[in-house]
């Protein structure tokens, strides 16, 4: 690598390889990756740290991770080192022992991560990964001598098994510490606790070498007063053979090795998940079957199957980035919106808001508002297109008859919570926003007609076109007294909890023993939201041969765009709320939160204000503001102390979280509405204040990993101002993407067709985008050689100009060359 490219001190962009290349091992946060893609998933941090889980990351934890503590990003998937003439030991993936390696470098891929090091001339390499359809993980470990003289090693893995409820394996300790049970038999390690119960399933852990002793005894293993970097084992040589019988279950294989000068040794460690048959599933049959397993560790206990399956899981990732790729002038979008971006949306897709760095894969549900963003940029990823449809189906099911709809829920039970103050109350409207987006991708009207129930209950199954018909009902008939749609517990921003109040207004502290729940705070974001959704479905309405309802959307819609202009245009800006007391909120009248980030984004994209200038002004507001040279905060200023009337808005430290830290998913909103308003350099400009590898050369100041986007970043008020939290799972992924793709590329699925209507930079002489749309490859290429920001004079597809922006959904299996002219029309 040229140094000269390097921005970071911390590592630097492979793209030919898609690799992020993390050069040291104490990055500011531990910098994570994703293994698996269906079922198993495990989170690989640079040093090898992290965790693993079969489906649910709560109920199906295989591995323990500690949040909360320092050393940080511990345990993991170790593999101690020991020179067995010397008795000196390492780690091949510099934690847990720290040594200061004479080499060390981590690959975060698309599925896996490889972490190379090299102490005292013995080489390392470690790749992790799930092969394809299987629901276990790979560690393919080489090591090379590069001494010039024969060397005996001895190698002892770790993993630390968790008792498979992740919250109960924290706080039950008076039941846990007796329950662990193992067996080690031909090299593998089984963990089984619970299996006297009827929980059919456990673990396993192998070696494809023979292992000379091993440890299944955390305490035996380690020694009671030391720790993950200096294990009693590992420093005398010497496994115990030990089997746990309560206390605190690992697996701990060693292996010795003499190595000649310049020798290499492959060897596959698994780590994996199974089940016993379903016909032994509910007599607790009081054994677990190892059949299965024996049989699948023939087949994978060598590196030959391993390194095919890595293929395999290469290809996969060539296919699934195949569906969009662009060629712009820009080295920030080109690897962001081709490699990460699409990346990060996959895993956001599968995991919604459960496992990651800041997510213990233990408190939170699924969020209904959540998983419908997650699809907006999911949708042109065809690979997950069966998925997504089950997804939206899914999410109808979890809405009430009323049209409202539980606002997290758990995957298995499919039941939630709906909070005081009443529901969420954008987020009926989110199912309308992802269905469009899907039939806008798809082509695929049916899913319409597809029947779901409501609250999951049998008996209550209506096609999904009513479910998005009462969400559009439930807003209309839960209006407050400016007729604007009530907010509910609270909208998008769900920290601004206007109905949640002291019964003197003027309540600064939450002391009032007598909050009441009013309930008339209204949402102007939620007003724009309706509008922006509304508006499309009664164009799928009309589409569809509903006539009337497309009439009665249209008249609901025009409705609302009158009341936004009359009661929720504050003069430059417009308004966020009212509150339950018909005070404005996010208005020039308050001292503190006068202007917010949400209603000028939403209320552009919906349209409103484009023809008497105050969008115009709006976003001028925002630029003066809210925008700061890490992206645009939340609202201004920032609340300085807690507002009961507020709510939990107000309980942050200023600068953070909803509290006016820059929220990316916002972000968003407002570059796509300058991409309307047609400011395009401002767009673009937005946009690379978050674009994660922009950012990468401040990675001291951003801390969390360069290749993808964070929930926050902190904005000014805040002593860490330019510190992101919150890394990977967001919906700020989703809708970046669109963002730049749809708005600033401005390529977008439409009905009949792709539209294209770029918003680019001047200087910018055009760009390139193959796009996989429906059953056909588009080879689109924008011309912009009179440097104009927006306007398409002529579209040529195929050597054929076509009439207006929209290149016809071919459906035809064969590729298709765009040539787009931008400039003025004659
Ligand atoms: C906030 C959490 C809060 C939650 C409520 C999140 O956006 O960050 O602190 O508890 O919303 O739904
Ligand atoms: O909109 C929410 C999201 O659903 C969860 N995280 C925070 C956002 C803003 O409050």
């Amino acid at each position: 690598m040229d140094s000269q490219y390097r921005r970071s001190s911390y590592g630097y962009f492979d793209d030919n390889a898609r690799e992020y290349v993390i050069t040291r091992p104490d990055t500011p946060t531990p910098w994570i990756n994703y293994i698996g893609q269906e079922e198993y998933f495990g989170i690989v941090s640079n040093t090898g740290g992290g965790y693993s889980f079969y489906r649910d990351p709560r109920y199906r934890r295989i591995t323990r991770y500690r949040y909360h503590s320092i050393p940080i990003d511990q345990p993991g998937r170790y593999i101690y080192i020991r020179d067995a003439e010397t008795g000196e030991y390492w780690s091949a993936t510099w934690q847990p022992v720290k040594k200061p390696l004479d080499f060390y470098e981590c690959r975060h891929g698309l599925g896996y991560t490889k972490i190379r090091s090299r102490y005292r001339d013995i080489e390392t390499e470690v790749t992790y990964f799930v092969p394809l359809k299987q629901t276990f993980e790979v560690w393919w470990f080489k090591i090379r001598n590069l001494r010039d003289r024969e060397t005996d090693l001895q190698l002892f893995t770790y993993v630390e098994f968790c008792f498979w409820d992740a919250l109960d394996d924290m706080t039950n300790f008076q039941r846990n510490l007796n329950i662990a049970e193992v067996e080690v038999e031909d090299n593998v390690i089984y963990h089984k606790t619970g299996y006297r119960e009827r929980r059919n399933h456990f673990a396993f852990f192998a070696s494809s070498e023979p292992i000379v002793g091993f440890d299944t005894d955390k305490e035996v293993f380690i020694g009671l007063y030391r720790g993950y970097e200096n294990p009693i084992v590992v420093e005398e040589g010497v496994s115990r053979n030990s089997i746990v019988y309560g206390g605190h279950p690992i697996g701990s294989h060693q292996i010795r090795l003499r190595l000649k000068p310049g020798e290499e040794k492959e060897i596959v460690f698994i780590l994996g998940y199974a089940e016993n048959p379903p016909e032994e599933k509910f007599i607790a049959p009081n054994i677990i079957n190892k059949t299965r397993v024996k049989q699948l560790l023939r087949e994978w206990l060598n590196p030959d199957r391993v390194k095919q399956a890595f293929e395999e899981l290469k290809k996969f990732w060539d296919d699934t980035l195949s569906y969009l790729h662009v060629e712009t002038p820009d080295e920030d979008i080109n690897r962001i919106v081709n490699i990460w971006n699409q990346y990060q949306i996959f895993i956001t897709f599968h995991l919604a808001r459960s496992a990651s760095g800041y997510e213990t894969g233990i408190a939170r549900g699924i969020g209904f508002r959540d998983s419908n963003q997650d699809i907006l940029g999911a949708v042109h990823l065809q690979p997950l297109w069966s998925k997504i449809r089950e997804r939206i189906i899914d999410l109808a099911s979890i809405q009430f008859p009323d049209g409202g709809t539980y606002h997290q829920f758990q995957p298995i039970t499919k039941r939630g919570n709906r909070e005081i103050g009443g529901g969420f109350n954008d987020d009926p409207l989110w199912l309308v926003a992802s269905t469009i987006a899907y039939i806008k991708e798809t082509g695929d009207f049916s899913i319409l007609f597809e029947k779901a129930p409501y609250d999951n209950t049998p008996g209550t199954e209506e096609p999904l076109y009513e479910h998005l018909k009462k969400a559009v009902m439930y807003i209309d008939r839960n209006r407050g007294p400016h007729g604007l749609p009530l907010i509910g517990h609270a909208d998008w921003n769900d920290c601004l909890n206007l109905n949640v109040m002291s019964t003197n207004p003027d309540e600064s502290f939450q002391t009032a023993p007598d909050r009441t729940d009013g309930r008339t705070a209204e949402s102007i974001f939620i007003a724009c939201q309706f509008v922006w959704a509304v508006k499309e479905l009664a164009e799928v309405a009309e589409r569809i041969g509903r006539k009337e309802d497309a009439e009665y959307f249209r008249k609901l819609v025009n409705d609302m765009i009158e009341r936004v202009k009359k009661y929720g245009w504050d003069g430059e800006w417009f308004l966020r709320a009212y509150d339950a007391f018909g005070r404005k909120i996010g208005s020039k009248e308050n001292e503190e939160g006068r202007i917010y980030i949400e209603p000028q984004g939403m209320c552009i994209m919906a349209g409103i204000g484009l023809d008497d200038g105050k969008a115009i002004k709006a976003l001028d507001s925002v630029k003066k503001y809210l925008a700061t040279e890490h992206g645009i905060i939340l609202h201004w200023p920032p609340y300085t102390k807690y507002y009961v009337h507020l709510g939990e808005i107000s309980s942050y430290p200023p600068g953070h979280k909803e509290n006016a830290s820059i929220f990316c998913h916002p972000n968003a909103w407002i570059i796509i509405a300058e991409a309307i308003a047609g400011r395009s350099e401002q767009a673009l400009d937005y946009y690379k204040r978050l674009n994660p590898s922009a950012r990468e050369a401040i990675s001291h100041i951003h801390r969390t990993e360069p290749y993808v986007y964070a929930q926050t970043i902190a904005g000014p008020a805040s002593p860490r101002f330019g510190m992101a939290r919150n890394s990977w799972l967001t919906g700020t992924a989703s809708w970046m993407f669109v963002a730049i793709t749809q708005w600033i590329l401005g390529v977008r699925p439409a009905y009949d067709g792709l539209m294209i209507d770029p918003r680019i930079p001047k200087e910018w002489s055009g760009f390139k985008m193959v796009r996989r749309f429906r059953n056909a490859t588009y080879v689109i290429e924008v011309k912009n050689e009179e440097h104009v920001n927006m306007g398409v004079k002529q579209i040529i597809v195929d050597g054929q100009p076509i009439e207006g922006n929209i290149v016809p959904a071919f459906n035809d299996g064969k590729v298709h060359h765009v040539v787009v002219i931008m400039g003025k029309k004659e």
